[in-house]
């Protein structure tokens, strides 16, 4: 594999061969410590799947939540494009407190460019008020906004001061970072500053209070979710930010336990809100039967309540004996074969359990945008260096407060725990990978069509961006950010919605009328040099 590798590099330049190399990885158990680079600078000239750190906070973090008007502050492309194109779905019961339709944006001109566009925003704001009446506003900044100079936290300041709503001005301006994942640590910091614990309740509103993280309701993953933990009795404060609120968000400190899903993208609003309240983080993977039912387990484990342990018994064994024996059918279809699976920075992990439940191995995995943790595990953390796009980025320091802080569980009960689940703990997609299998951070086209030719994977999920290149190569391709427009694809229901859907790809005709490139031209082209073959 290793002299394969060489060979599919080798067209490239000896530098970006180096550098690239770094990136790949063959899963070798015998090597306790395999070190893979990420969350660094994709190379000029290579086509990469990744977004910008606009995309990871307005788009990822903050756009799902449902009762602001979100503002882009910016040329109207960044808008539009990202004007419903993540399927982070929500419902209200206040039909005019949901505005998740609606895209609003200053549509910055030359003349904005050339003399400054705080004006447009301030008078755009003014209108928002008017017209819609959110409960809170946010600026998202787009690249000009930085380069110009628009001082956002002061349009922001005097619009709160002028309307008495809360505005929120986040300077996620497209190039603050190599990827969405510098959008995510912004949006966060500005959440946890001016959001979360501005209310003034100290109690959770029922028991076994939680908060779920990084989960973001695409295709109605969190309502899933939600249908399952309120059948067993928790109480879900707040759900970040998935069909979330700003309203809601404000109470996330009451919460006893908060779950963590997409690690990538909000670790750090778990790791500030321990610090800060006290509230200890769970990983949990709600993707899969098996992922479903294992994280439901460790979260009965940390309460450790006879009651809700029993609960949570009967809703798995009640959910499974539904859905199980259609899914065994679907796994007839699907059963021996292979997959790539090349998603953002979580699901590239997370629904590698699903696949292999349906007997589907995933022999290439990686992330857009992940860092070394979510690969390694959280212990690489400390050895991580900081480089320049990193430092690029504030990081936010909070305290203990004194008035709220609650120890949940005591010290001793906790690192009992930790020996029994993961509580703030995150192991990385490399440990549940199987030895030869390969990890791929930062996949660009190049290698995309290289490997498959290499593997010739059974099936292909990532995104929009290769979905049709991979089709055409007469391979099935899965969308895993937006699911094709189908899901939910989380809990008990999205396991078997997944299933079908799988099932699906495969049985239909469509591939009888597709010719892989493989099959009708050379994979090896070279010319008979002069004199030989006589
Ligand atoms: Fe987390 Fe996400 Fe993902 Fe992500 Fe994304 Fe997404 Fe994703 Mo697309 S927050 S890292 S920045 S799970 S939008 S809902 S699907 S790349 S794997
Ligand atoms: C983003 C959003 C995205 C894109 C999906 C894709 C999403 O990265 O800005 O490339 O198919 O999930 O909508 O990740």
């Amino acid at each position: 594999t290793e002299e394969k590798l060489q060979e599919l590099l080798s067209i490239l330049p000896d530098k970006v061969k180096k550098a690239r190399k770094k990136h790949i990885l063959v899963k070798d158990s015998s090597q306790p410590d395999q070190i893979i680079e990420a969350n660094t600078r994709t190379i000029p000239g290579i086509i990469t799947n990744r977004g910008c750190a606009y995309a990871g906070c307005k788009g990822v973090v903050v756009g799902p939540l449902k009762d602001m008007i979100h503002i882009v502050h910016g040329p109207v492309g960044c808008s539009y494009y990202t004007w419903g194109t993540r399927r982070n779905k929500a419902k209200s019961e206040d039909p005019t407190q949901n505005f998740i339709n609606y895209c609003v944006t200053t549509d910055m001109q030359e003349k904005d460019i050339v003399f400054g566009g705080e004006k447009k925003l301030a008078k755009l704001i003014d209108e928002v008020v008017e017209i819609f009446k959110p409960k809170a506003i946010s600026i998202n900044a787009t690249c000009p906004v930085g380069l110009i100079g628009d001082d956002i936290n002061a349009v922001a300041k005097s619009a709160e001061e002028r309307h008495g709503v809360p505005v929120l001005a986040f300077s996620c301006e497209g190039y603050k970072g190599v990827s969405q994942s510098a959008g995510h640590h912004i949006a966060n910091n500005i959440l946890m500053d001016k959001v979360i614990g501005a209310s003034d309740k100290e109690e959770a509103p029922g028991r076994y209070a939680i908060n779920i993280l990084g989960e973001y309701n695409i295709g109605g993953d969190a309502w899933e979710i939600e249908r399952v933990l309120k059948d067993i009795g928790y109480t879900i404060v707040s759900t970040m930010t998935g069909d979330g609120s700003y309203e809601e968000l404000r109470h996330a400190h009451t919460a006893d336990l908060n779950l963590v899903q997409c690690h990538r993208s909000i670790n750090y609003i778990a790791e500030m809100l321990e610090i800060k309240y006290g509230t200890p983080w769970v990983k949990v993977n709600f993707i899969g039967v098996e992922g479903m039912s294992q994280s439901l387990r460790d979260m009965a484990t940390y309460f450790d309540d006879e009651e809700l342990t029993r609960k949570t018994e009967e809703v798995i064994a009640r959910e499974v004996a539904r859905v199980q024996p259609m899914i065994d059918q679907y796994r007839k279809v699907c059963e021996g074969k292979t997959a790539f699976c090349f998603v953002g920075g979580s699901r590239g992990h997370h629904y590698q359990g699903m696949y292999r439940e349906l007997g589907i191995e995933t022999v290439l995995a990686g992330y857009e945008f992940a860092h070394r943790d979510d690969y390694e595990g959280r212990h690489v953390i400390p050895t991580i260096k900081t480089d320049a796009d990193s430092k690029n980025i504030p990081e936010l320091h909070v305290n203990r407060d004194e008035k709220r802080f609650r120890v949940k569980v005591s010290p001793e009960k906790l690192e009992e725990l930790k020996k029994k689940i993961p509580l703030s703990e995150y192991k990385g997609m490399n440990f549940d990978m199987q030895d030869g299998y390969i990890i791929v951070d930062d996949l660009n086209h190049y290698e995309t069509d290289e490997f498959i030719k290499l593997l010739k994977p059974d099936i292909f999920s990532s995104g929009i961006k290769d979905k049709y290149v991979v089709q055409k190569m007469g391979i099935p391709a899965k969308q895993l950010h937006s699911y094709d427009y189908s899901g939910p694809y989380a809990g008990f229901n999205g396991a078997l919605n997944f299933a079908r859907d799988i099932a699906m790809s495969f049985a239909t005709p469509t591939w009888n009328f597709i010719v892989p490139p493989w099959q009708d031209q050379p994979l090896l082209e070279g010319k008979m040099a002069e004199g030989e073959g006589k």
